[in-house]
């Protein structure tokens, strides 16, 4: 019954042009790592939407993972002051102007997407995704950036 209408949306999809993925996925586990160390946009995309699976089994107390974007030179502040904002605030300094965007802080088997504002990126700078629990982004961080 279903299989004609399905195969004629297989096929047209298979004939569209190629556009640029304006998504990222990023897991983050007990181990505190990132398995994405690198994201580049492409400048087509208006936004770019980044989902965070914490794929481990850690309670958010113990192993908490959020990621947010800063420029790289926001990045070391911006985690200070997140650490000093402390639990209540998930790590992060309220109204921080400094972050570009957020995930809320997951525990094991959570996850949360967010959307960047592409036309807020500029081409030619880096910029630091980070988890700001507490101990995890001297190690928990990449870079992010935007196709010229
Ligand atoms: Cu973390």
């Amino acid at each position: 019954m279903f299989a004609k209408p399905f195969a004629t949306v297989l096929l047209s999809v298979a004939c569209l042009p190629v556009y640029a993925q304006c998504e990222a996925t990023v897991e983050a586990n007990d181990a505190m790592q990132f398995n994405v160390k690198e994201i580049t946009v492409d400048k087509t995309c208006k936004e770019f939407t980044v989902t965070l699976k914490h794929v481990g089994k850690l309670p958010k107390t113990a192993m908490g993972h959020n990621w947010i974007l800063t420029t790289e030179a926001d990045f070391q502040p911006t985690a200070t002051a997140g650490m000093a904002a402390g639990a209540a605030n998930d790590y992060m300094q309220p109204n921080d102007a400094r972050i570009i965007a957020h995930t809320k802080m997951l525990g094991g088997g959570e996850s949360d997407t967010v959307t960047v504002d592409v036309s807020k990126l500029a081409a030619g700078q880096n910029y630091t995704f980070f988890c700001s629990f507490p101990g995890h982004w001297a190690i928990m961080k990449g870079t992010l950036k935007v196709s010229s």
